[in-house]
């Protein structure tokens, strides 16, 4: 046996973006743990790290390119499957038009360097505007909100918690899910610092969750009432003269429109329809004002209800208004070394951000930050006429599973004329593909996260290499990209080596001249023997904030510290009059829906979503270190509702959408949910047919969004309802009987 020896690696499954060592032994990963040196996480790390191993060593996992023939995958030479795809893709876009390609974005799109880098070429080489990713799923809530008021959909503020007294946490549950649009590696251990100093962590959440049960205070709330109770709390800054702009007085317009906006939402009016008392309220609003370092976050459930752009929106209203936005210990804009816009161009104006460009074609929603809604998918796929979808490009997503009315999904995707999937597993989706391309396992590909310091807690800049050489003839993921935006170009899957060069060298010359003009032969000369994502890396670091270049990055095998976050208003602005636009027209006119809706009665039962610590989304169930131990997928039923319904903790029961859909779940009774809330997780369902996940096929799980409504949107970011959403519940037997 040869000596172990130690390679680093940035854990690429969850945001918080955890540096890893991994101790290899004859050419085999023997251990994963934390990189107690790295700059940025310390040594953190979950159990998700630890399964990179079993990730990169699982038998499930799609190593050779795979074809359907006469319903049944077969392996084939990577030449072999681009030929299928240059045979069955072009003809459709010929016949049909450009939209007749629809283009799908998974979550782990953003954590892997090659497919965030290179997803946005084959979006163009399609030239489809069915573009639909996760981030409906998920936080284009948050993107609208921070586009309209700063000016880029990626300056999104973050709890600066190193230094903050008091925190008011909505919607998420970060000792779970380690964060998120908040990249906070260790969240449970900074929150015990700051209550160690005597700060305050407050908890806003229908179920007394991991993170509820750290905080000082837990307040349940009414599932979708966040708008609400963040209204009445902007409404009793204003009543009780507590708004104190600070610095950022003269940076600032549109506050007057606010205090008009906001006066139907006294604390009184709102305290039904969230749950919160009055008092309560306007205590909340006094501590938050009263704290000189003080930050109100909000994360997934408030973005994943009808209001979900509004309570984005008023999260920062509420920093703004206390004077915690853009100073330490409050919410503050990361500076990150490469890829930020808000790092790029003239600081403290520009173009600022625009919706509805496009449309789509069934239901007409206006498309947000280049997408349509994902809720929109199936749709366009079933609705005949001119813009049908007939193809379909699947890039690390699963949405049968992730995404409403999964089942919907599904008997749409069969009847597609073609579907390939850039993908690791046979899952729920890829299932139904023709073609399937397989990326290589983390461990064999380099990494830099593009995305995440743009949203974390620190400045910071660390590279990985691969730890493990990838086996030879597999391309990376960002060269099965270009080779398919090639045929998607009408340009031919052609020799691979010489096709994925070409594109490459276009696509960086073209985008670096676009910017920077004629500089950009010097640049490009600097870089030239770095393709791919390391060349893109290399000229965003020396066109970045702190001037590094990827060789300085590559020389900390722990990372390079670039700093706590330090204020950056007004250079950190993109929008056209240069100042944070408070008040924009579009929420102002959508307060008035909500008004509406202050008198909705309260539905008998809802279903929430939950995450837990062994889980990530839909597809890391097959791996045995993580699926091991009590069973996760199980609905938590609040006592009350357990008696009413029938149900007990001794067996299954059914849960009923409203369209009258079921799915039997695994009851657990427990007070940790309000009463007439049900937890259930999401990403489960391992039950259908021709999918090649055996450890996960075990102990399947209900899926939840079997019983989600695909119709139920914020219309202004086109983000799903996945919470909040009416079912019913009832015995085992009853269902049985029922069906
Ligand atoms: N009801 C409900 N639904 C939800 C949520 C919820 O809270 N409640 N959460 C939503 C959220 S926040 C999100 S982000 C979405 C996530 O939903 P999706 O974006 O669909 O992501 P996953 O379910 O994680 O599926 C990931 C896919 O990527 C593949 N994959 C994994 N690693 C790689 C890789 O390295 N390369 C490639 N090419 N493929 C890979 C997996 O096999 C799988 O097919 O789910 C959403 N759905
Ligand atoms: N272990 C693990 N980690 C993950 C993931 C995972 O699946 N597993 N997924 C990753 C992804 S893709 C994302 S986007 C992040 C998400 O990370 P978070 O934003 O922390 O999301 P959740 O953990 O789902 O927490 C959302 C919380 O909102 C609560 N909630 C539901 N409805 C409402 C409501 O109407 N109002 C309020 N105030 N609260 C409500 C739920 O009870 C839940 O506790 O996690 C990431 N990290
Ligand atoms: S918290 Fe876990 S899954 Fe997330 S980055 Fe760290 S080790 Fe990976
Ligand atoms: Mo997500």
């Amino acid at each position: 046996m040869t000596e172990p020896t130690v390679a680093y690696r940035i854990c690429p499954l969850c945001e918080a973006c955890c540096g890893l060592t991994v101790e290899l032994r004859d050419g085999r990963v023997a251990a994963v743990r934390g990189d107690r040196e790295d700059v940025f996480s310390a040594g953190y790390l979950c159990p998700k790290g630890v399964a990179l191993k079993e990730l990169h060593e699982d038998p499930d996992r799609v190593r050779e390119p795979l074809v359907k023939r006469d319903g049944r995958f077969v392996t084939a030479t990577w030449d072999e499957a681009f030929a299928e795809i240059e045979r069955r893709l072009p003809p459709i876009l010929a016949r049909s038009g450009r939209d007749a390609a629809a283009l799908a974005i998974g979550n782990p799109t953003v954590h892997k360097m090659g497919l965030l880098l290179y997803v946005t070429r084959l979006a163009r080489a399609l030239g489809t505007r069915n573009v639909f990713s996760a981030s409906t799923l998920d936080q284009m809530p948050k993107q609208l909100s921070s586009g309209l008021l700063f000016g880029h959909w990626l300056s999104i503020p973050v709890p600066d918690i190193e230094r903050c007294d008091f925190l008011l946490v909505l919607g998420a549950n970060p000792v779970a899910s380690n964060g998120s649009l908040w990249t906070v590696p260790d969240f449970r251990g900074k929150a015990k610092a700051l209550q160690a100093r005597g700060g305050k962590l407050v908890v806003v959440d229908p179920r007394r969750t991991e993170t509820a049960r750290l905080a000082d205070r837990h307040l349940f709330i009414r599932p979708g009432g966040d708008v609400f109770f963040l209204l009445g709390l902007v409404h009793t800054l204003f009543a009780e003269g507590l708004v104190r702009l600070g610095t950022l007085a003269e940076h600032v317009n549109g506050v007057e429109a606010v205090r008009e906006a906001v006066v139907p939402f006294a604390p009184e009016r709102v305290a039904a329809r969230c749950g919160i008392a009055a008092e309560t309220i306007r205590e909340l609003a006094r501590t938050l004002a009263g704290t000189e370092r003080a930050a109100v976050y909000g994360r997934l459930g408030t973005c994943t209800q009808r209001f979900g752009s509004l309570s984005s929106w008023l999260v920062d209203v509420l920093n703004a208004l206390t004077g915690h936005l853009d100073v330490p210990g409050g919410a503050m804009f990361p500076k990150a070394a490469a890829f930020a816009a808000n790092t790029m161009g003239p600081p403290g104006r520009g173009k600022g951000v625009e919706t509805g460009r496009r449309r789509s074609r069934v239901s007409n929603a206006p498309e947000v930050y280049g997408e349509l809604p994902m809720t929109c998918l199936a749709e366009e796929i079933e609705t005949p006429g001119e813009g049908q979808v007939r193809a379909l490009v699947t890039v690390a997503g699963n949405p049968v599973l992730s995404a409403p009315n999964g089942p919907r999904l599904a008997a749409a995707l069969e009847t597609l004329d073609f579907m390939v999937s850039v993908d690791v597993y046979i899952n729920e989706t890829t299932r139904h593909a023709d073609v399937i391309l397989p990326g290589l396992s983390p461990l064999e590909e380099s990494h830099y996260d593009v995305a995440f310091p743009q949203l974390s807690c620190r400045n910071h800049a660390r590279y990985s290499a691969p730890v493990l050489a990838p086996p030879p003839e597999r391309p990376a993921e960002w060269e099965i990209l270009l080779r398919l935006a090639a045929v998607a170009e009408g340009r031919g899957a052609g020799d691979h080596a010489h096709i994925v060069q070409t594109l490459d060298d276009e696509m960086v010359a073209e985008d670096l001249r676009r910017r920077i003009g004629a500089q950009a032969d010097v640049l490009l000369q600097a870089v030239a023997p770095r393709r791919g994502p390391e060349r893109l890396l290399d000229l965003a670091l020396r066109g970045g904030p702190y001037g590094l270049t990827l060789a300085k990055v590559q020389a900390a095998p722990h990372g390079i510290d670039l700093g706590p976050l330090a204020s950056r208003v007004p250079e950190v602005l993109r929008t056209p009059s240069g100042k944070i636009e408070l008040a924009p027209a579009l929420f102002l006119e959508d307060l008035r829906h909500a008004e509406a809706d202050l008198a909705a009665p309260a539905p008998d039962l809802v279903v929430i979503g939950r995450r837990d610590l062994r889980s990530n989304n839909s597809w890391m169930h097959n791996l045995p270190v993580l699926a091991k131990g009590p069973r996760r997928c199980t609905a938590l039923v609040h006592p009350a509702d357990a008696a009413r319904c029938g149900v007990t903790d001794a067996g299954t029961a059914r849960l009923i959408g409203a369209g009258g859909q079921a799915v039997t779940v695994e009851v657990k009774v427990s007070d940790e949910v309000m009463p007439g809330v049900i937890s259930l997780p999401h990403g489960w369902g391992h039950d259908l047919p021709g999918i090649h996940l055996e450890v996960a096929a075990r102990r399947p799980g209900a899926n939840l969004n079997a019983l989600l409504d695909e119709n139920l949107r914020d219309p202004l970011s086109g983000n799903a309802v996945l919470s909040g959403v009416p079912v019913r519940l009832e015995p085992e037997a009853a269902g049985l009987e029922r069906g």
